[in-house]
């Protein structure tokens, strides 16, 4: 398989891991609510076109203002200098961007990571260099025609400074394209064959009745599905395409505060006893109501079970899991320790993960939002301390609780039917309200849910996958002609009301109450 990497999006990524927290925070704000309201789609896959439309963008720019310069400067050179002075800059940036992809790739010392780096280098340097001859060969072009009358040499320099800028912009995005074409050409045979190997097995909900089966509370028509397939999960990470690491070269080295280092590999892993728990994840980014949380059933091994066979020694109270990414969050050995079901994950769906959701390795803590469970996991370092992971240095919140969370996905005004409920013991056409309702790893105990001003009526609750997944609500309402405002709320299993204050994703998961109006 070759992966080549593409040269914008490797430049974008650098980006986002090298400017300061706070920029990049702003900035996934910034597309987050430019793009929520225009409603195109599924949140994460828009935001991911976002960030790779941009990242073509700021190469372009960033390749253009690179020429414009050059140009500057090129009145003090000799015509016969064009094709070497550019042609070493573009092995200069070529270089610098070596060091760049290289510099990312050995923060995982495994050679996991299936690109073969002689391959994407040549390809880099292959980019810079191609990009510095078109800016001499568009230079020499230009310039040729703008000497043969001298006289206007003025007025046709500084037309040619327009003409340059467009051409020079035009060679920049003919490369950009072709390379963009390439590089996912040459990709998707690798993606191809991960998604062969899956089908033949075939997913675990293809083959099993969920474990709720026969829950007495059926959802009301038009809400989302209880158990999200792998492929409509969301996705969020720091990469523009995920890494893609191969499953028979890596390992997971265990070091730090240990008696002797060691590797495990993915079939070591899988020969513990295996753990299967439903899992709700939602990402800390999740606007209210929005579609950054996904459920579906996790396997993998308990940290419990692993932790004899780490070697710890004294003093370890901290594990610090990297990833191939250059992403990593640090788990207090206490969590692990009171908690089984901390675990390191290696299916989905009964398949091996999905390569945007972590392929091969990823963990899993219960209560905690998805910014502190790394996927693509490589490394563990047993250390003495906490230690800020990598959402927390860029200013989110250091535990990063989930929040709990209601939301109505469906006031069903086309499936009225007639019953009782308490609030009208007599028969009466009833409107099928429902969503889901979240507390993390706390259950929820009870939700509520109230029609415009009026009291607050209690919904009845379908029985949940697990207890680490949503609950599906459902209130069957009295109609009542008119336009309405629906609202919701939720307890955790503790009671604790979820909280009705307005707070934004930043930094510690959006709060508040939804609302949704409709007219019967
Ligand atoms: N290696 C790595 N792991 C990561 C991330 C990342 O950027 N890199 N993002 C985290 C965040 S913010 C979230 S919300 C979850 C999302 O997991 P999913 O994409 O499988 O839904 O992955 C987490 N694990
Ligand atoms: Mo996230």
């Amino acid at each position: 398989m070759l992966a080549v990497p593409f040269v914008p999006f490797e430049l974008f990524d650098w980006l986002a891991r090298v400017l300061p927290g706070a920029v990049v925070t702003f900035g996934i704000d910034l597309i987050v609510a430019l793009i929520s309201p225009l409603d195109l789609g599924e949140l994460s896959a828009v935001a991911k076109a976002v960030e790779q439309a941009l990242a073509v963008g700021i190469f372009l720019a960033a390749g253009a203002a690179l020429g414009a310069l050059l140009f500057g400067l090129s009145g003090t050179l000799p015509a016969r200098m064009w094709y070497p002075t550019s042609v070493v800059l573009g092995a200069a940036f070529g270089l610098a961007a070596l060091s760049v992809s290289f510099g990312a790739a050995s923060l995982s010392a495994t050679a996991a990571d299936s690109s073969n780096p002689v391959v994407s280098g040549f390809w880099i340097m292959l980019t810079f260099l191609t990009w510095g001859a078109a800016l001499a060969w568009t230079y020499r072009r230009l310039s040729s025609a703008s000497t043969q009358h001298a006289a206007e040499a003025a007025i046709v320099q500084r037309l040619d400074r327009r003409r340059f800028l467009l051409r020079l912009g035009g060679a920049t995005a003919v490369i950009t394209v072709a390379g963009a074409g390439l590089a996912s050409l040459l990709r998707s045979e690798g993606r191809g064959r991960l998604d062969a190997d899956a089908g033949s097995a075939g997913t675990w909900s293809q083959r099993n009745a969920l474990p709720n089966q026969g829950a007495t509370v059926e959802p009301a028509p038009g809400t989302r599905p209880e158990f999200t397939l792998p492929n409509d999960h969301y996705r969020i990470d720091i990469n523009l395409t995920p890494p893609t690491v191969a499953g028979d070269q890596w390992r997971l080295r265990v070091g730090g505060l240990v008696d002797t280092a060691r590797e495990f590999t993915l079939e070591e892993l899988q020969n513990y006893r295996p753990m299967h728990q439903f899992i709700t994840m939602s990402c800390i980014s999740n606007p209210l109501g929005g579609d950054l949380i996904s459920t579906t059933r996790w396997t993998g091994v308990s940290m419990q079970r692993l932790l004899p066979d780490l070697g710890l020694v004294d003093g370890a109270t901290h594990l610090k899991i990297s990833s191939v990414d250059g992403f990593f969050e640090i788990v207090p050995l206490e969590t692990i320790e009171a908690d089984e079901r901390v675990m390191l994950a290696y299916q989905w769906d009964g398949l091996p993960l999905p390569t945007e959701n972590g392929f091969p390795l990823r963990i899993y803590v219960p209560d905690v939002y998805g910014m502190k469970q790394p996927k693509w996991i490589d490394r563990i370092e047993a250390i003495d301390d906490w230690e800020q992971g990598f959402w927390v240095v860029r200013g989110w919140d250091d535990t990063a609780r989930m929040r709990s969370t209601s939301v109505i996905d469906t006031v069903a005004t086309d499936m009225v039917a007639t019953g009782t409920t308490d609030s009208s013991p007599g028969a009466a056409a009833l409107v099928p309200i429902g969503g889901i309702a979240h507390a993390g790893a706390r259950g929820i105990s009870r939700v509520e849910v109230r029609v415009d001003d009026g009291d607050w009526h209690e919904a009845r609750l379908r029985q949940p996958l697990s207890e680490l997944t949503w609950v599906i609500w459902r209130y069957d309402w009295p109609f009542e002609a008119g336009q309405h405002t629906f609202t919701v709320r939720c307890f955790d299993g503790d009671g604790t009301p979820q909280i009705t204050e307005r707070n934004p994703v930043h930094p510690s998961g959006a709060t508040g109450l939804i609302s949704k109006r409709a007219r019967l």
